[in-house]
């Protein structure tokens, strides 16, 4: 099968022939439909965060069920799943408390450079990427990594919910817990921020402010639910956003990934709110904060992947969409071929897109 390897940190993905090993009894293999490209990606392939490599890149994906293990009984063939990095054991401490994004058994949620499911005709080890590897024909998962969805939903834009509108939603949902009235403001408008204003909209916020560099994201934010826009180019952000809630913000949200947003993140708080961090910060950067404003009870928080539990929040999420709440057919500024993936990445560092989407049998 076809799959986009990086070889390399900052050169392009290259599309190879490569192979998956027959399912192990948890495993499922899945014929890749849809895989959507997310900023970590690029992280990744600018070196930004470090992996082993080669790898097959890509964590936001649909398909269909090719092949199951001996022990899965959760899914068959046939049946339509969104993947989901956040892995479970559902017995270590984590998944027992309700926090399944922090599993911390390896077995299941294998460390970088701990698979074996890939490999290729060239001796080299071929890396398989946050136990997923969705730029691939086909892929081979942990049961424990997927969610059956309903047949009526669109795979590609079922794609979408595995990682950007997850972590955007519930971020806002799951990790900050925003209450009915309160402020908020996203910082970083492409697929993740989008995904939280929306998700702002659902909780029923008041005020739901948009940051962003790019007027037509700014736009479609509107739609999604944004009651308030403001552009990084118009003067402080802080400041614009202190001037349109009478002193600070109930929660912002960073969805970018730089020191500087996290920081006005933090700085733009109304005493006693919070700052939810999302956007992957490069690794080993530090962010600096006014002591003082602890003070005042603000907070500042991580969040992976929207603190979900995939296995409810995905369908509830597909259900919001049927209802006409989540829209995700605004997301989707491009479907791509495989072939066409580095131009996608390109269109994403240019911040044009909101979300590219590789279609497999395009
Ligand atoms: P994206 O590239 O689609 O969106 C970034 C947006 O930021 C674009 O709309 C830009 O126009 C906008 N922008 C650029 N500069 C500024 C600025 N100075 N101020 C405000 N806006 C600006 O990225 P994405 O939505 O795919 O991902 C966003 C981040 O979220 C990224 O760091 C990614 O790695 C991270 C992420 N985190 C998790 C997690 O679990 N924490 C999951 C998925 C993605
Ligand atoms: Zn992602």
């Amino acid at each position: 099968m076809k799959a986009a390897v990086l070889h390399e940190v900052n050169k392009p993905l290259v599309i190879e022939d490569v192979s998956l090993q027959k399912p192990g009894p948890r495993e499922v293999l899945i014929r890749t439909a849809v895989a959507g490209l997310c900023h970590s990606d690029l992280h990744f392939m600018e070196g930004l965060y470090p992996h082993p490599l080669p790898a097959v890149l890509g964590h936001e994906s649909a398909g269909v069920v090719e092949q199951v293990g001996s022990d899965v009984t959760y899914v068959k063939p046939g049946d339509h799943v969104v993947t989901c990095l956040s892995v479970f054991c559902g017995t270590c401490d984590n998944c027992t408390t309700g926090r399944p994004v922090l599993c911390t058994d390896t077995s299941v949620k294998m460390l970088p450079g701990a698979s074996n499911r890939l490999s290729w005709a060239r001796s080299e080890k071929l890396n398989q990427f946050l136990n997923l590897s969705s730029f691939a024909e086909q892929m081979l998962v942990h049961e424990n990594a997927i969610v059956k969805i309903r047949k009526d939903m669109p795979l590609e834009l079922a794609a979408l919910i595995g990682c950007g509108v997850v972590t955007g939603y519930g971020a806002v949902v799951n990790t900050a817990k925003v209450a009915p009235g309160e402020s908020v403001v996203v910082i970083g408008c492409g697929g993740v921020g989008m995904a939280a204003i929306n998700g702002a909209q659902i909780a029923g916020a008041g005020r739901i402010i948009a940051v962003d560099t790019n007027p037509a994201k700014l736009q479609l934010a509107t739609k999604l639910g944004a009651t308030d826009i403001v552009d990084p180019r118009n003067g402080d952000v802080v400041q614009q956003v202190r001037d349109l809630t009478n002193g600070g913000v109930h929660h912002s949200f960073e969805v970018l990934g730089r020191k500087e947003t996290a920081e006005q993140a933090f700085a733009m708080l109304a005493p006693g709110g919070t700052a939810t961090i999302v956007g992957m910060i490069p690794f080993g950067q530090k962010i600096e904060l006014h002591g003082f404003d602890f003070l005042r009870e603000r907070k500042i928080q991580g969040s992976s992947m929207g603190s979900n539990h995939f296995r409810v929040d995905m369908p509830r999420l597909i259900e919001f969409y049927m209802r006409g709440k989540l829209h995700l057919e605004d997301w989707i500024s491009a479907k791509l071929k495989l072939s066409e993936i580095n131009e996608g990445f390109a269109a994403m560092k240019a911040g044009k897109t909101v979300r590219s989407v590789i279609m497999f049998d395009a």
